[in-house]
């Protein structure tokens, strides 16, 4: 590397030190201690192909939401993010070995976690979730491009994950035959939601794509949802994935990574919290097929992540970020052990999303 982070802060008219921040599994994220704070990242070249169009959508996205927020006597510098241009007027900076920088509006007094504490805190990050979904919903999605081209198009992602078995590039099928077995076993269901799609029985909408509770910021007094981060991967999507994912982190009892699985189950409790915030804010939009298939998503997309997290340790671990050995194996065993659970309360679920 030929130039150092101070050097690209000053890119953007910020001259101050940095470290690194937050706990991502896909950008490097660092903070720039000046006044105001700002976050400056790396984007991953590796996962996103073309910076530069996640960089406009994420200026597209983030006008909208701006031009709403302020419609509805909100705060904009918090409520949103906004790309920090260049001094060169740019929305990123490219360095000299094609690193791609960016640099957001820090946001402050706010609070991200990487662990539920507490059903409020669920609650509150549907709430933002559900909101930013109503904001974006007469955002022209042909104006999106698809930064990674069938997200969450579960089919492929199987289809992907057998190409990882077939190929045992790095030696490490042996050790995983059960959740191999345990992935192939439900092959059956991964072509449900996309099925959906095609039929036009559930809409596609502008979506998050990626709503982790570590990617939505939480007032850290009141604990009201403040503003929705991580946009790369707005796209088309269905509102189940939105709906889906944030359950899969967001509703287990133990972290993503736990190795001691019997930490690990799907709360009910934490469940109904956030369908509760969600529906609140978007279940009037809801055709009878997605609402139908509300706990099926929750159970698809933490299938998906699982069978995600499966192939990238079978592949040699070169898509999420590590930070032990088998890291991925045991972030797919806890995937894995929430979807079991998920079939065994499967019932207990549509009662709870009958009651929203
Ligand atoms: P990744 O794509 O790697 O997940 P994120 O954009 O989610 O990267 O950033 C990683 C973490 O950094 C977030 O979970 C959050 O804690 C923190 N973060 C990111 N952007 C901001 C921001 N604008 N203000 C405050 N914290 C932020
Ligand atoms: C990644 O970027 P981050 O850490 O918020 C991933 C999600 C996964 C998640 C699993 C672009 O999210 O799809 O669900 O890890 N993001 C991308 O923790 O692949
Ligand atoms: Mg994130």
């Amino acid at each position: 590397m030929s130039y150092t982070l101070s050097d690209v802060v000053r890119k953007f008219s910020v001259d101050v030190d940095i470290a690194p921040y937050g706990n991502g599994h896909i950008n490097d994220t660092y903070v720039a201690d000046s006044t105001p704070r700002y976050i400056l990242q790396r984007i991953n070249s590796n996962v996103f192909k073309n910076p530069s169009q996640v960089m406009e959508n994420i200026l597209n996205v983030t006008e909208h939401l701006r031009k709403k927020i302020i419609e509805n006597g909100g705060d904009e510098n918090r409520e949103t993010l906004r790309v920090i241009k260049t001094v060169d007027g740019k929305n990123f900076y490219e360095a000299d070995d094609g690193s791609v920088f960016r640099m957001f509006n820090f946001i402050e007094n706010a609070v991200s976690y990487d662990a539920v504490e507490n059903p409020n805190q669920l609650l509150e990050a549907a709430r933002a979730f559900g909101k930013f979904q109503n904001m974006l919903a007469d955002f022209p999605a042909n104006k999106l491009y698809e930064t990674i081209p069938d997200f969450h198009d579960t089919r492929k992602r199987f289809e992907n994950l057998r190409r990882a078995v077939e190929a045992d590039k790095v030696g490490r099928l042996s050790s995983v035959k059960e959740e191999v077995e345990f992935a192939f076993a439900r092959e059956a269901e991964v072509g449900t939601i996309v099925d959906a799609i095609a039929d036009g029985s559930v809409p596609l909408r502008v979506t998050h794509n990626d709503t982790k509770l570590n990617n939505v910021m939480l007032d850290e007094k009141t604990g009201e949802g403040v503003c929705v981060i991580d946009l790369d991967t707005v796209m088309p999507g269905s509102l189940l994935y939105d709906y889906g994912d944030a359950l899969r982190f967001g509703a287990s009892t133990g972290a993503e990574d736990e190795v001691d699985l019997s930490k690990i189950e799907f709360s009910l409790e934490l469940f109904e919290a956030f369908t509760k915030g969600f529906l609140g804010e978007v279940g009037s939009k809801l055709t009878p097929r997605e609402r139908e298939l509300l706990p099926f998503g929750a159970k698809i997309m933490t299938y998906e992540c699982g069978i995600r997290f499966l192939t990238d340790y079978l592949e040699g671990d070169t898509y999420f970020k590590i930070h032990r050995e088998h890291h991925n194996l045991d972030r797919c065993r806890t995937q894995f052990k929430l979807v079991a659970d998920m079939e065994k309360k499967a019932e207990e679920m549509h009662n709870i999303v009958a009651k929203y």
